[in-house]
């Protein structure tokens, strides 16, 4: 018997406003990784632009969840978390890595707290503290430019940035303490708009540009954190999976744009699934021979 891969996405179900685990869902399974879920909580919408939306804390939920995944001898190949409901649910998800971290589960935190210099509704400098915390667990963390400035406690300034300041940034966000670090937002012109990665094992440090896309638009750091994991989990290198991220991430805004929908609807990543999904299906789906017990 063969078995996929497996992921444990831990992040919000937003039930309308594409982004967290209705993103992560699809564009992990695209992959041809199964994705389970853990959801912190249950909201009508995203809190991006919408007004008065019902937000259901599922913090007490998480270890019973846990607990009953562990007893069942579930396992993950990596352990992806996003948004958090509380504060205190930082704690938790370090305790759900220590429950299922293996020496080759992947652990990926995506510190999802704020964008374009201001923290999402409900966070606190608290939270930023915590997440700061947290993306010392992780082997891979994926901070926006706003996340960073935040945990690192820096000024957040929305313009160009030269190489050598990326690199200081990617520098200053190692030190938190992951091997692998992923900056999103970064740009060096008025026309581009990419990701920046650097690899603490081999110094590696890649730039991946596309073209910029004006506007706001929702989810897309969710989009692009679950196309990484995706291809992190398929083999791809970190280098090569940012490139993969940028490019779909950046395609599926420029069909949004063209739609001219409303942006907090999220973007039109369903357009781009099939394409993402070839890179892997070109080579026969990675399989591990199932334990005999
Ligand atoms: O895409 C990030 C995100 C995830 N989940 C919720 C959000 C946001 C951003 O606003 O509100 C609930």
């Amino acid at each position: 018997m063969k078995k996929l891969k497996r992921v444990a996405a831990i992040h919000d179900i937003s039930g309308v406003g594409k982004c967290s685990l209705t993103v992560a869902l699809p564009i992990i399974s695209a992959a041809g990784v199964e994705c389970s879920v853990m959801p912190t909580a249950v909201l009508s919408t995203h809190t991006g632009g919408f007004e008065d939306f019902f937000f259901r804390d599922l913090t007490d939920d998480m270890i019973p969840i846990a607990k009953h995944w562990k007893k069942e001898n579930i396992g993950f190949d990596a352990l992806y978390s996003g948004y958090l409901g509380s504060l205190a649910q930082i704690d938790i998800v370090r305790d759900i890595f220590d429950m299922f971290r293996t020496p080759n589960t992947l652990i990926v935190v995506d510190p999802v707290m704020a964008d374009y210099g201001r923290l999402y509704s409900r966070f606190t400098t608290d939270h930023v503290k915590g997440m700061a915390k947290l993306c010392g667990y992780a082997d891979v963390i994926i901070p926006n430019r706003t996340e960073a400035a935040f945990m690192l406690e820096r000024e957040y300034a929305d313009c160009p940035m030269t190489k050598e300041e990326v690199k200081d940034v990617l520098y200053a966000l190692s030190d938190l303490g992951a091997r692998q670090v992923v900056l999103t937002g970064v740009y060096f012109g008025d026309n581009d708009l990419g990701a920046a990665c650097y690899d603490t094992q081999t110094g590696q440090i890649d730039y991946v540009m596309d073209e910029r896309i004006e506007g706001i638009y929702h989810g897309t750091g969710d989009i692009f954190g679950s196309l990484l994991l995706g291809a992190l989990v398929r083999g791809q290198n970190l280098a090569d999976a940012t490139k993969i991220a940028v490019c779909y991430t950046c395609e599926a805004i420029r069909l949004t744009a063209k739609d001219g929908t409303d942006p907090r609807m999220g973007v039109r990543f369903e357009s781009v699934l099939n394409d993402y999904g070839k890179i892997f299906s070109a080579k026969t789906i990675d399989i591990l021979p199932v334990e005999s017990s």
